[in-house]
């Protein structure tokens, strides 16, 4: 199978989709545990793709393929990484903070937790401090869940918890924040619940909060 992971990554960091695609069904019909085809698969290829980025070795049109290329491999293992399904669980409101429009960690985040059995309220990028406000105030969340990916938008996450304070509903939901920049101090500092280092971790914690 390592050959087979080998090949996916390098197909998405070329953003191959119908190759990629094409691999991922091939993984999962040969048995192959969907995490593992993530892991070691598309986000192997990912992380490639991060590290070109930031070189300057890629540009925004290559790695917006790249992006297009992962999703597209992510709806083919959906079914089977949501597929523990513990009703019940709660309701969990997510999305990316306003100004940011990375999306594929949040989308994954939000897969794992439908997997332990969350209903996920995906709202999308871009969301302002009102919009969670708004959506915590039409669905009654346990949990509402930030993603961020630029330093420049990290900030937008204290402000969503000021405006549920200001909306006095902090205190009926518990707020977990997760991104690649986003660190256990930072989560602290802005006074959310739990801090989520990936997919997996981010639904662990999420059943922590609820317990
Ligand atoms: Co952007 N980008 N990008 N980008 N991009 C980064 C984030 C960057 C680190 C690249 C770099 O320079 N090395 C850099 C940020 C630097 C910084 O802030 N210090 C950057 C930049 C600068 C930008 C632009 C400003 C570039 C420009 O326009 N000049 C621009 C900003 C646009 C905007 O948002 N307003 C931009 C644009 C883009 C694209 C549109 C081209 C594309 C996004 C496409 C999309 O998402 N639909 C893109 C991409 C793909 C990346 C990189 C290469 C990959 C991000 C990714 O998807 N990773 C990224 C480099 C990097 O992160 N190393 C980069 C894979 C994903 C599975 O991981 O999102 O970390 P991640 O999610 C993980 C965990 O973080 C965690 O779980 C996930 C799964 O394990 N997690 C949570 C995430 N959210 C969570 C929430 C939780 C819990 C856990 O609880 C709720």
């Amino acid at each position: 199978m390592s050959e087979l992971y080998e090949k996916m990554a390098k197909e998405l960091i070329v953003g191959n989709e119908v190759e990629v695609k094409k691999l991922t069904q091939e993984a999962i019909d040969g048995g192959a545990p969907a995490r593992d085809v993530l892991d070691n698969g598309l986000l192997a290829g990912m992380d490639v793709v991060g590290k070109r980025f930031k070189a300057g070795d890629m540009f925004i049109p290559e790695v917006l393929l790249c992006a297009r290329t992962m999703h597209a491999a992510m709806d083919i293992l959906k079914p089977f990484l949501s597929e523990g399904d513990r009703a019940g669980a709660g309701t969990v409101i997510i999305g990316t903070v306003e100004g940011d429009l990375h999306d594929i960690g949040k989308n994954l985040v939000a897969m794992m937790l439908q997997g332990g059995g969350f209903k996920v309220i995906d709202l999308g990028t871009n969301i302002k401090p009102q919009d969670f406000v708004e959506a915590v105030k039409e669905h009654n969340p346990q949990i509402i869940g930030m993603s961020a990916l630029l330093t420049t938008t990290m900030p937008k996450m204290e402000a969503t918890i000021e405006a549920l304070k200001e909306a006095g509903l902090r205190d009926q939901v518990k707020i977990m924040a997760g991104g690649a920049p986003v660190t256990q101090d930072f989560i602290e500092k802005i006074g959310a619940d739990a801090y989520g280092a990936n997919a997996a971790a981010a639904s662990e914690k999420a059943k922590a909060l609820v317990a």
